[in-house]
Parts: structure tokens; C-alpha cells; sequence
């Protein structure tokens, strides 16, 4: 018997694909010594059991066992996953456009759980004007905005957006894991096969006209990102944005916190308990006049604020 760390790539039905630090994958279950709220997560960092004579790819089989999971940085519901650093958030300036609502849910959930966030910006080829609003509102609020899309007829060799955001993806990444969140069509697989070619992600859209096969399972899996040092790239086919966007469990006064572009400001409100949504004197009202912050932050703020007050009436 001796004992291996690594991480939870995939989960399915009970059964866990565990790669381990020495690049090693085993089949594992989960053995009662664990004492967690929910089920081992894929992007769970674990310790397996394996008993002598555990060959790769048939762990479960000689029975390898999950026997330790290492305490999360975060959890996402839906997805379910563990251990998500950064989020690119991947919207499109064209069809089928974005909900800056939608887009803002995600930011502030990400913002609680202590993922970074990175908008991208795809199809700009098709409409600037909004792939220039997308941008001028997240730069304005602090976040890493890329714009990519398809290169102009004659273009070769042009990446069109796709080698900067590559470059910072492996300046940011090492070491850490990555997942993509997008409506569905927005684009996700396009980039992602892309940026790493290696990948070799389904690509293949949903099957719309019977609904299933394959590409429908709704299975998160973590892919170790080509070139990359120890970072891993989260697919989660048959989630879109709004599967991410699941904040209501964020408490309504802790959603000043997940604004970033906003803590400059709490400081110039007149009210100390203000709430940003409508008092005299508030901070974040006189930036938004004077354009320090985009007003659909503010309005998206005001609205994720007004539902959550109304669900705590609900509870
Ligand atoms: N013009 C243009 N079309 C794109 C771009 N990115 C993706 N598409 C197209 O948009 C459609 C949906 O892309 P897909 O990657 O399947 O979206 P997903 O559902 O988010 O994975 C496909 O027909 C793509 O060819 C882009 O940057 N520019
Ligand atoms: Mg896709
Ligand atoms: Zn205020």
C-alpha cells in the first residue's frame, strides 16, 4: 500500500479520475473516511490509497481509494466543481448577444468566492460597436477585457485577439485552474480550441434536433492545460452562464463587496449603512454621474440587490 496526492478530473457515478503529481491517472472510490458536507468534487484536491499492485487506469478495480480531501478554496453548485481560480467569462459581441445582468450575476459570484475573473470578448469581427461597449464598461470596472474573433478574409496568420489572450493565459495560469462560462453559442468551444489546440475538446455543437448523445452529459472534466505548468482548464459542457450565475446564496450586504469597481467609493457615502441603491449622497451614485462607473454596473448592482433582499423575505 502507499498513498498518492493529486487532483479529481472527473466524477461519475461513484467513480472518481484522479491524475496524480507524477502524471499517473487512477480510477478511484470514495471510502467512508471522509467527512465532507457533499460529494468529492472534480477539481478536488485528494490523497488515494493504492493498494500494492494498483496499476494505472484500473485503480478502482484493485481498489484505490480516495482517503483525504484537502480543505477548498471554493465551491461551484452548478457546475460542480472545486478549486476554481479564475473564471473567464466568455460573452459575445454579436448573436446571441449578452445580458450585461447575467454577465454582472457572474462577476459578483465569482467576486465572492474568490475567483478571478477575465472577460473575453468573442466575435468582434461581427459587431464593434458592442464589442467597444463591452470593453469600455469592464475596463472601466477593473476587469482584464480580450476581444477575439474571426480574422478578415486574406488575414493568415492574424490571430484576431487569440495569441494576447494566450500570452496572458500563460503568464496568469501556472499552477492554477481555469474554467470557461458562456451562454451557449457565445463561443466557448471556438476559443478554447483555439488557444490550445492540443486539447482536442468536443467541439462538436449540442446535437439540437434529438437532444442527446454525448455532448449533452452535463459532466464537468479537468484537463491539464497544454504547455501550461501544473494549471488545468475546467470544461463544462452543457452549462451555460446562467448555470454559473447561481449567487442567491451571496447574503444582500455582502454584495457591496463583490464589486470591486465600486470599493473606491463607499468611502463619499453620506450614510454609513448606505445601501448604494438610491440614498442621498451616496458614492457610488456621484461616480456613476461622473462616469468613474459604468451606470449598467449600477443598475445590474441594483437589481442583484433588490432580489436578494427579496429572497431573504422568502427564507
Ligand atoms: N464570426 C465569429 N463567429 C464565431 C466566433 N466564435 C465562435 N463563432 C461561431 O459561433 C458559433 C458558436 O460557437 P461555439 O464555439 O460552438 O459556441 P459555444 O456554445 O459557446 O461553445 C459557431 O458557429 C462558431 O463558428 C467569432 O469570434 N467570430
Ligand atoms: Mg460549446
Ligand atoms: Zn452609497
Amino acid at each position: 500500500m502507499r498513498t498518492v496526492e493529486g487532483r479529481v478530473i472527473r466524477a461519475v457515478g461513484g467513480l472518481f479520475g484522479v491524475l496524480t503529481r507524477e502524471g499517473e491517472s487512477f480510477d478511484c472510490r470514495a471510502r467512508g473516511v471522509l467527512k465532507l458536507d457533499g460529494p468529492v468534487l472534480p477539481g478536488d484536491s485528494v490523497t488515494v490509497a493504492l493498494p500494492d499492485g494498483a496499476a494505472e487506469g484500473r485503480g478502482a478495480a484493485a481498489g484505490a481509494s480516495i482517503i483525504g480531501v484537502a480543505e477548498r478554496k471554493n465551491v461551484f453548485i452548478r457546475p460542480p466543481m472545486a478549486n476554481i481560480d479564475t473564471l473567464f467569462a466568455v460573452c459575445s459581441a454579436a448573436r446571441p448577444g449578452t445580458s450585461l445582468l447575467t454577465l454582472d450575476k457572474l462577476l459578483a459570484a465569482a467576486e465572492y468566492r474568490d475567483t478571478a475573473a477575465v472577460i473575453v470578448v468573442t466575435k468582434s469581427d461581427l459587431d464593434e460597436d458592442s464589442s467597444d461597449r463591452l470593453e469600455d464598461i469592464y475596463r472601466r470596472s477593473g476587469y482584464p477585457v480580450f476581444r477575439t474573433g474571426f480574422c478578415p478574409d486574406g488575414a493568415a496568420g492574424e490571430s484576431c485577439g487569440v495569441t494576447e489572450l494566450g500570452r496572458f493565459i500563460a503568464e496568469t495560469l501556472p499552477g492554477k485552474t481555469a474554467a470557461f462560462a458562456g451562454a451557449s453559442g457565445a463561443g466557448k468551444s471556438t476559443l478554447l480550441n483555439r488557444l490550445f489546440p492540443g486539447l482536442g475538446l468536443d467541439a462538436g455543437e449540442v446535437s439540437r434536433k434529438t437532444g442527446r448523445g454525448r455532448h449533452t452529459t452535463r459532466k464537468v472534466e479537468l484537463y491539464p492545460a497544454p504547455g501550461i505548468p501544473g494549471a488545468f482548464i475546467a470544461d463544462t459542457p452543457g452549462f451555460s452562464m446562467i448555470d454559473f450565475t447561481n449567487f442567491d446564496f451571496i447574503p444582500a450586504e455582502a454584495l457591496p463587496d463583490c464589486m470591486p469597481d465600486f470599493a473606491d467609493c463607499y468611502p463619499d457615502c453620506r450614510w454609513p449603512d448606505c445601501t448604494h441603491t438610491g440614498e442621498a449622497d451616496c458614492g457610488v451614485a456621484k461616480a456613476v454621474r461622473e462616469g468613474r462607473i459604468a451606470p449598467s454596473r449600477h443598475e445590474s448592482y441594483r437589481e442583484m440587490y433588490r432580489l436578494l433582499k427579496e429572497k431573504r423575505k422568502w427564507d
